[in-house]
């Protein structure tokens, strides 16, 4: 599958920086490079993987910098194939003169994740694994990261491997037994079932794990909801653990919307304050209150915020939450400091169904269980203290986390579903073949094997250029 043109990019990030790095990949890298660089000290061919000081020139033997040539030769690079990095200052300027002069020498400016297509396409890994890697740059926790270097190790790809490998071995026994059995003879049915639920189990696992694998790399978007003066700035502000909205006793105070990540117990919590909800005649305010539920549909999750000395308007309250219907919702009943036990039971008995957390966002109580119950919510399961609190470290090995996979992986399920049901209406076992080919092919998809032109443009442009 190697290329026959060879490709560039500037490598780091735009801006200035210590170094910067311009890489080539393909047949020609090697002269590309030396298009431009003179080493200090004169040898017949780079060694592999060894660093060279020298100078960038341009053609007319114009020094543009001093830097470092690195060959790391073709199938044993990133890529498969032959590729160099030169290794400049970190500059534009320098950066973008070198890139100009190996492209004159005839490489050709890749597209964004070319690199990495053609470390897939050559075999250095597989898709799963050339997706993880813009997952691994993107991270923006330590769970984000861990889940995505997992995938990049190849955990998710050995377990979708290892559910391939038993339905191709039963589907070969299949095989076998329609080619020579007797026809008269029943073939035992239930050496197959045994095989194909375990697959269907082990596909059953992996897709619970989507919603934990999708929030872990994307983040939730959480709307901060709630009546005027509720306290949902100043719950803002204790979960950023800094003053970033105005608090006052104002109600009202809160006319535009406020947006912040948080990292809430390992996971992107994109916190949106918004203005109180209400009716109002001031323009900028009923905007705001406008946009608050506009961004209802676009969120993840919704924190209700719930004025606990406000009882008497609660029905009001009630109403409100209607708007969140289907929405995954916590109620947060703020200002726990001024209420007496028997009104937080009344409270409890008003939202009957909704999931309560009592907090006070002036002191800062209840603020721990808050932050696990919006875990939670998150991910659909119990925030265990083994795992790290805030840094992460508890994410699961193998996460499904791309709308790619998932679908792929539900629809080898539904194959070996109607297999199973196929198989206990004794149906002729030539049909079920055709199932497991199918399901086998969906998890193909997964992989790569099983592959087009258009899945991989969509999968690498949303690359980085030089990766
Ligand atoms: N006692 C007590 N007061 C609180 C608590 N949380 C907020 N407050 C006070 O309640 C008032 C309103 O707080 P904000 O955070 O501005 O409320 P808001 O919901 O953002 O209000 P708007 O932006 O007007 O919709 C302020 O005076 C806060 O100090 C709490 O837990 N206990
Ligand atoms: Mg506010």
């Amino acid at each position: 599958m190697t290329s026959t043109d060879t490709i560039t990019a500037i490598s780091t990030p735009v801006g200035e920086g210590g170094i910067g790095i311009i890489r080539i990949s393909g047949p020609t890298a090697l002269n590309a490079a030396f298009s431009i660089f003179s080493p200090v000290e004169k040898f017949v061919f780079p060694e592999p993987r060894q660093f060279y000081i020298g100078h960038f020139k341009n053609l007319s033997s114009k020094i543009i910098d001093k830097g470092f040539l690195v060959f790391f030769k073709g199938p044993a690079s990133y890529t498969g194939e032959d590729i160099v990095e030169l290794h400049c200052h970190g500059s534009m300027l320098v950066l973008k003169k070198i890139l100009y002069e190996v492209i004159k020498s005839g490489a050709r400016l890749a597209m964004p994740g070319e690199f990495t297509k053609r470390a897939f396409l050559n075999g250095k890994m597989d898709l799963v694994q050339a997706e993880a890697v813009i997952d691994v740059i993107r991270a923006g926790t330590e769970n984000a990261l861990s889940a995505a270097s997992a995938r990049l190790e190849g955990r998710l790809s050995k377990k979708i491997d290892s559910i391939k490998e038993v339905l191709a071995d039963t589907l070969a026994r299949m095989e076998l037994e329609f080619d020579f059995s007797e026809d008269d003879t029943e073939a035992d049915k239930t050496d197959f079932t045994e095989p194909l639920e375990i697959a269907s189990a082990g596909l059953k696992k992996l897709l619970l794990t989507y919603e934990e694998g999708v929030v872990l790399k994307d983040g939730l978007r959480t709307l901060i909801l709630g009546r005027p003066n509720a306290g949902k700035s100043s719950l803002l502000n204790v979960l950023l653990q800094q003053e970033r909205a105005i608090v006052t006793d104002i109600p009202g105070t809160t006319r535009d919307f406020i947006e912040e990540a948080a990292n809430i117990r390992g996971i992107l919590i994109r916190l949106i304050d918004t203005a109180g909800l209400r009716e109002t005649n001031d323009q900028i305010e009923s905007m705001g209150v406008d946009f608050a539920v506009r961004k209802i549909n676009a969120a993840g999750l919704v924190i209700y915020v719930f004025d606990a000395t406000s009882q008497i308007s609660i029905e009001e309250d009630k109403k409100l939450l209607e708007m969140v219907h289907g929405k995954k919702l916590l109620v947060a009943v703020n200002k726990n400091d001024l209420v007496s036990d028997s009104e937080r039971a009344a409270i409890k008995k008003a939202f009957n169904g909704h999931k309560l957390v009592f907090i006070s966002a002036l002191n800062e109580t209840g603020i721990d269980n808050l932050k696990n119950a919006i875990f939670e919510q998150a991910v659909g399961r119990t925030f265990s203290s083994s795992e790290i609190a805030d840094t992460g470290g508890g994410a699961a090995d193998e996460l499904l986390s791309s709308l790619r996979h998932k679908e792929a992986a539900q629809s080898a399920l539904k194959s070996l579903e109607n297999a199973l049901t196929a198989l206990l209406q004794k149906t002729p076992l030539e049909f079920i073949a055709i199932d497991l080919r199918r399901a086998l092919n969906s998890l193909g998809e997964i992989t790569g094997e099983v592959t087009t032109e258009e899945i991989l443009d969509r999968i690498f442009s949303s690359f980085c250029v030089g990766k």
